[in-house]
This record gives structure tokens, C-alpha cells and sequence, in this order.
């Protein structure tokens, strides 16, 4: 089967499969379908050994067994990354992390504009395009909104904070707010977000039954918060059973089991409506995991999480790290695909491939165009078999990870991992040692320097989308509809908000940072921000692509000297508390090259209200130098929505 490459470049992938096709077998019953549908169910943290057929002994998935029986089970299928927003961007565009514009996980830094994505390549050859769930490639009113990206609709959470809640007052349809009635964020209320989330999908099927479509169901259940229906049908899977009834087990681990059987419910549901629809033999359908288990809902006796994402039931051979690490409890993902009569039921592959992947595989299964760029390869010569796609299964020379401060190289067996803390590589064999605990740099050295060499091929600076808006009212508003409103009816956000608020403080406009230490560009959180006068804006220390450490520095011009009296520090105002200031230090200089060497100390709390430090006595300064030595969670970010300069009240008068 050779072709001259040109030749081969100049056929489309799926011609080229169809020739083979007909040359190898020209009396197979069931061709291939010119355009099958395609329905992707990625479950929000569904881990690897949280599936009845893994053997797990307390989590019941019934529907996903029978799923994995009439398709094929990948047992080395990985995230593109180990967290939610990063992994969708590798999913989406077919771009490793080195390569993609979203590496952080901050809910909100959107793709950029002209970035291509699945939707978007299959809209070209007349696809419907729909999504319903999580999107986490970017807020709205951002460049990297769903329905620029290809989508007909998209109907969920944008932002993944707003997704922390399955009772917000609010989802959203194409950036438009969908209101939920009886809710008003946080942990309960009226309408549970997943189940009209579901019902849209179920008609998006529907309503498509005569098109191709690509249905995109990045499903948020079971992530935290742990909420679901007292009745929702999947209690009853467990009832009878004991540790169900046990109160010293949580009652949010009882309820992550049921969130994992909703899921397990709602595929049965979706393959019910394609049998129903007659579509089953036309559609191809996934169901997979997010990235890799997180070792929740620990206890003495579960010291891997309650119900052991990351560990092998069966043998008790355990996957290192989890959820947010690169080693491989952060990466191993369920992985099925069933399509009666295309793939061979009950198969396992151990093929080795990860999110970058699906792209390439769903424009050559669908006869869509696969844009030159995309890192991924093709997995449809295992999906369908070499002889029906007429064309070898290709694999990666390597496959590369990074996200935060850590680095890691796959080259078959062979994993490099550079590890966040030490900042050491560090190379195992994974053949052998499945749980990366014996490092053999010192022996394999030739082999880890061949891999660095790769890493540092693959890497370059992110490049994330922007926002349209850049007060991104709409887009806060989302992250603070994770706790709701009192009134939705209007841009409420503002008032949520806390503001700085002293007779002594210099105005807003009479100041201009002159220099810090770091900031965030990548979402969009700069220095300048501290004075603005907008609680909604943060400074945040760099964190993407490499990590700032502590002691974080601003330093703010007062354009004059002035008599300063103190500072007040607001933390950030949105649901999170990444970097609030612990320990600071305060220096007050006129020259801004030389500062004193004592400062005013002070620590502040955990608290979203205005602090005021006021100093000992009053100073005649023009620089101030705010320096943060410690944040309140003990991480070593620092952030803050604003920073006031107090002058002296004698002053003022
Ligand atoms: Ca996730
Ligand atoms: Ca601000």
C-alpha cells in the first residue's frame, strides 16, 4: 500500500481510506457512512477506576459496562492535560500543551479568534454542531466563545467557576442567560442545571435526526460541588447498600456515586434515543473521562480517595499523583467508543494516545478538513480496523505535557517527568514500573536527554484569546453566579462587591504602579489593576506559564511625596481566595531604587471586606512598596482587586 506522497497529500484522508476500502474488501456488509454523526460524552472527572467493569466495588455503572462490551476499551488513552479548562483547549483545537492557547485553569482565558475546532471543521462539511455542558474555552463576551467557534449552540456553563454550581440562577445559550427558576446558586434550589442541560441535548439529537450532526456533551457531574436530586433515579442502584447507609461515610461521597450513575443513566438515555431514532448504526459514540482522578473524600482507611480513583482495584497497583499532576493519575482517562457494526465489540487497545487526538480522527471520519498545525494523530485505523480504513495506525514519535511548573515526555514505555517541586526530571520505565517510583535518570541518561530535547522543541509562549469587554462585566458576572443573586434581573455584580472605602485615601487616577514584581498576562490579571478603583479587576502574580514565587512586589508612584499614613487591601472579590495576602511588608521611600530597609509590618485575614494597616506614624514618601510574603492559604501566589494609599487626616483637613 504505498503511494507516492504527493499523491497522497493531495487525497483527502477519507478518499484515501474509501479507496483502500473498496480495493481490500469489496464484499464487506456494512460500509462505512459517508457522514456518521458523532456524540462526544466527556464526564467532568470521572476517573479511570470508577467504573463497575474496572472492578470497582462500590460505584455502579451499568449502562458504561454494557457500553464498554459492545465497544473498545482504551487502557492508555490520556488528558492533554490534567486539569478541566487546559484539557479542553487540547480536545477542541488538536494541540498539545505546549502548543495550545489555554494553559491555565483560571475558568475563563479564552481561545483565540481564528482558532479552528472540531465544531468548526465539521460546520465546513454541514454538520449540525451542538454542545451542552461545560465549555471552559472562554468567558463570554471573549474570543473564545463557543458559538465562534463552530457551534450552532451551546448551551451550559461558559465559565468554569459559574460550573461549580448545579443550582446557579442562570445557564447559558449561545451568551445569552437561560434563567433557572427557583435557584439561587450554591447547593440548592428549584432546578438542577444538569437535567435541562441534558434535555436540550436530547432534542438537539432529535431535531437533527435527518443531518450529520456532532453532538458535544462535556457533562459536569460528578465535579464538585457534590450535589444531586434527592430524586434522581440513580439513588436507587444503592439501595440496600451498606456504606451507603454508613454515616461516617460523607454524605458528599455518597453523592458523587450517585452523580457518577446519573451520567451512567443519561448515556443510557442518549443511546436509547438513537436506537429509538434508528440512528445507532449511524452514529459514533464516546464516552470518556476529563482528566485524570482526583484522591477525594480521603480517610485513614482510603488513604487514595474513597473510592481509589487512581488505584487498580484489582491488584492494588496504584497510578502516582492525580487530578492537576503529570504523572499518571493525572492523565489516565476512561476512554470507550461503540459503533455497532463499524467497531468489533469487546476489544481492548492499549494504544497510546491522548486528547489531541480526537480531532484529526473526527475530520478523517467525517471527510473534514484537518488543519496542517494540529499536533494530533488519527486513531481511526484502531477505532474501525487497519483493513477497513485501508491505512496503518500511526503513533507519536513522543507526546508532550506541561501545565504550571511541570513538564513531562512520553516515548513508549519511557515517561520523563519534571516535577513541580524539585524541579528535577526525572525518567521511568512504565512497562515496568507503572507507578513512576523508581527513577532511572542516572542510568538511562542518554534516553531522558532525548526526550528534554523533545520538550523543549514542543514548548512555545502561550498565546490565549482576549476579551472583548475588558471590565468583563458579563463574564464576572458568571463566576459570581456560582452563589447567586438576590436579583437576577439586572448586572447585579457590582453591587456583590466590596469596595475600599477610608476618609484618608489618596483618589483613584492620583497614583500609577511603577513597577512589580510579576503579573498574569495570560488572564488578563495586570498590576495596574491594584488602583483602578474596580474591586471587579485583580492583580494576580504570574502563575502561566512558570510560576513566580514569593516575595511578590508592586510599587506604587503617588506622582508626588505625600504624607502616608497606611494602606487598605481588598482581596480579590470573586469566589476564589488564590493569593491573598498573608504576611506584607510596607516600605515607603522618595526614591523609588532605594528603599529603607525596615518596613511596617502586618498580616492580613481571610476576608473579602476592606483591611486598613495603618503604620506607626505618618511618613513623607512618594513610593510605596508593597511586598507579599505569604498568602492566606499558604500557596505562593499573591492577588488583590485593590490597594489604597492612606494619607495623613491632618493633611486632608
Ligand atoms: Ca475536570
Ligand atoms: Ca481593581
Amino acid at each position: 500500500m504505498q503511494l507516492d506522497q504527493n499523491l497522497k497529500n493531495q487525497i483527502s484522508s477519507n478518499m484515501l481510506r474509501k479507496t483502500f476500502y473498496f480495493l481490500a474488501l469489496p464484499i464487506l456488509a456494512q460500509a462505512t457512512p459517508e457522514k456518521p454523526n458523532v456524540v462526544y460524552l466527556m464526564s467532568d472527572e470521572l476517573a479511570y477506576f470508577e467504573l463497575s467493569h474496572m472492578g470497582n466495588p462500590r460505584i455502579k455503572t451499568p449502562a458504561i459496562d454494557r457500553f464498554a462490551r459492545e465497544g473498545i476499551r482504551f487502557t492508555q488513552a490520556l488528558a492533554g492535560s490534567p486539569v478541566c479548562g487546559p484539557l479542553r483547549c487540547n480536545l477542541m483545537t488538536g494541540k498539545h500543551a505546549g502548543h495550545s492557547s489555554i494553559r491555565a485553569n483560571d475558568g475563563g482565558t479564552p481561545l483565540r479568534a481564528e482558532e479552528e475546532t472540531i465544531a468548526s471543521l465539521l460546520k465546513e462539511k454541514g454538520y449540525a454542531t451542538g454542545g451542552f455542558g461545560k465549555w471552559g474555552c472562554g468567558g463570554r463576551d471573549s474570543t473564545g466563545v463557543p458559538e465562534k467557534h463552530g457551534f450552532d449552540v451551546f448551551f451550559g456553563y461558559y465559565d468554569q467557576v459559574h460550573a461549580h454550581s448545579f443550582y446557579p440562577p442562570y445557564l447559558i445559550r449561545n451568551s445569552e442567560e437561560i434563567h433557572l427558576p427557583g435557584n439561587d446558586g450554591g447547593r440548592s434550589g428549584e432546578t438542577y442545571a444538569q437535567y435541562p442541560i441534558m434535555e436540550e441535548a436530547l432534542r438537539f439529537i432529535e431535531k437533527n435526526k435527518d443531518n450529520p450532526f456532532f453532538c458535544y456533551l462535556p457533562f459536569t457531574p460528578p465535579h464538585g460541588m457534590y450535589d444531586v436530586p434527592k430524586d434522581e433515579p440513580a439513588w436507587k442502584l444503592y439501595e440496600g447498600e451498606k456504606w451507603m447507609s454508613d454515616p461516617s461515610v460523607s454524605q458528599d461521597a455518597k453523592n458523587y456515586a450517585v452523580m457518577v450513575s446519573m451520567i451512567d443513566r443519561q448515556l443510557g438515555q442518549v443511546l436509547g434515543l438513537l436506537k429509538k431514532l434508528k440512528l445507532e448504526k449511524n452514529t459514533i459514540v464516546f464516552f470518556t473521562g476529563d482528566n485524570g482522578g482526583q484522591d477525594r473524600f480521603r480517610t485513614k482507611d482510603h488513604p487514595r480517595g474513597y473510592f481509589g480513583p487512581n488505584v487498580n482495584p484489582k491488584n492494588g497497583v496504584e497510578f502516582r499523583g492525580g487530578k492537576g499532576s503529570l504523572y499518571e493519575g493525572g492523565l489516565r482517562i476512561p476512554f470507550l467508543v461503540r459503533w455497532p457494526g463499524q467497531i468489533k465489540a469487546g476489544q481492548t487497545s492499549e494504544l497510546l494516545f491522548y486528547q489531541p487526538d480526537v480531532l484529526p480522527t473526527l475530520t478523517e471520519l467525517c471527510g473534514a478538513r484537518t488543519p496542517k498545525d494540529v499536533d494530533g494523530l488519527s486513531i481511526l485505523p484502531t477505532l474501525l480496523g487497519e483493513k477497513a480504513t485501508g491505512s496503518k495506525q500511526q503513533s507519536h514519535e513522543m507526546l508532550y505535557w506541561e501545565f504550571v511548573n511541570q513538564v513531562a515526555v512520553r516515548h513508549g514505555s519511557w515517561k520523563a517527568v519534571k516535577s513541580g517541586k524539585k524541579g528535577d526530571w526525572a525518567l521511568y520505565d512504565l512497562n515496568k514500573d507503572l507507578s513512576e517510583t523508581n527513577d532511572l535518570k542516572s542510568t538511562e541518561a542518554i534516553q531522558l536527554a532525548k526526550m528534554q530535547a523533545f520538550a523543549q522543541k514542543a514548548h512555545e509562549p502561550v498565546r490565549p484569546g482576549t476579551y472583548l469587554d475588558p471590565e468583563r462585566l458579563r463574564h464576572n458576572r458568571d463566576r459570581q453566579a456560582k452563589f447567586g443573586f438576590s436579583s437576577v434581573s439586572s448586572l447585579a455584580t457590582q453591587r456583590a462587591f466590596h469596595h475600599l472605602k477610608h476618609p484618608d485615601l489618596l483618589p483613584v487616577g492620583q497614583m500609577r504602579i511603577a513597577s512589580a514584581s510579576s503579573e498574569n498576562v495570560g488572564n488578563d490579571k495586570r498590576a495596574r489593576y491594584v488602583i483602578d478603583g474596580k474591586p471587579e479587576t485583580i492583580w494576580h502574580s504570574q502563575f502561566s506559564p512558570s510560576l513566580a514565587k514569593p516575595p511578590h512586589e508592586l510599587i506604587i508612584d503617588l506622582k508626588k511625596v505625600r504624607k502616608v499614613s497606611g494602606v487598605q487591601y481588598l482581596a480579590r472579590q470573586d469566589s476564589g481566595w488564590n493569593g491573598t495576602f498573608g504576611k506584607t511588608e510596607v516600605f515607603l521611600s522618595q526614591d523609588k531604587d532605594s528603599f529603607p530597609e525596615k518596613p511596617f509590618s502586618t498580616t492580613f485575614s481571610k476576608k473579602k471586606k476592606p483591611q486598613t494597616f495603618k503604620f506607626a506614624k505618618t511618613i513623607d514618601a512618594r513610593f510605596v512598596k508593597v511586598r507579599i510574603l505569604s498568602e492566606v492559604n499558604g500557596k505562593e501566589w499573591g492577588s488583590a482587586s485593590e490597594i489604597g494609599i492612606l494619607l495623613s487626616s491632618e493633611k486632608r483637613k
